[in-house]
């Protein structure tokens, strides 16, 4: 058992993101059974759900002439749009069936504003907007984190380099994440992950 310092945080094991979502990210089940087993280890277990409002301004339906994949400026940065995915309420927002919940003691909602996409766990994609995670872990003590889900090369990136910046010493378990693999976005995704010394 890890002590209460170090904490498990689990990145949007979501219906829409397992083989036969909106947005699958190939072998994104995969990971379950193993997630599940490393709770044991760990007293305090966060996890995330990717939570969009209908018509979020991430998604392709919302861009006139755009598909899905593509790539638009937005007023923070340039964006990648997707397909819906994840909308408040809907079966493909909800965690995976096979996922266990019991244990969390933090669910974490991100990506809820309209106008603004969320892929890290503490930050939304203006890189300002605090989700309240990191008080949420400070308040209880925790300095280390084990970050786990999907994908790997967006919101489990994205959590990890944000949280190694805030100064938590960060581990990601690869074997128990899976990538979307964009454009090479899984390559530079582990090359920037091991520059913020991060643990792979
Ligand atoms: C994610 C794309 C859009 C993720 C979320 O969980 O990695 N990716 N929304
Ligand atoms: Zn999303």
């Amino acid at each position: 058992m890890r002590d209460a310092t170090h904490a498990l945080v689990v990145i949007d094991v979501q219906n829409d993101f397992c083989p036969g979502g909106a947005l699958a990210v190939p072998g994104g089940d995969e990971i379950i059974p193993g997630i599940n087993a490393l709770m044991e280890a760990f007293q305090c277990i966060v996890l995330t759900q990717d939570w969009h409002p209908a018509g979020h301004s991430s998604f392709a339906s919302q861009h006139k002439g755009q598909d899905p994949y593509s790539v638009v400026e937005f007023p923070y940065g340039p964006q990648v749009l997707w397909p819906d995915h994840c909308v408040q309420g809907s079966s493909g927002a909800a965690f995976h069936p096979g996922l266990t919940t019991d244990p969390a003691q933090i669910i974490l909602r991100k990506g809820f504003r309209r106008e603004i996409d969320s892929y890290s766990a503490f930050f939304e994609n203006d890189h300002s907007t605090p989700t309240g995670l990191e008080g949420a872990l400070r308040t209880r003590g925790v300095t280390h984190l084990t970050m786990v889900g999907l994908a790997t090369d967006f919101c489990v990136n994205f959590s990890a380099l944000d949280a190694a910046r805030l100064g938590f010493a960060v581990e990601v378990d690869m074997k128990l994440c899976r990538a979307i693999n964009l454009d090479g976005s899984l390559a530079s995704a582990i090359e920037g992950m091991k520059r913020a010394d991060i643990t792979l």
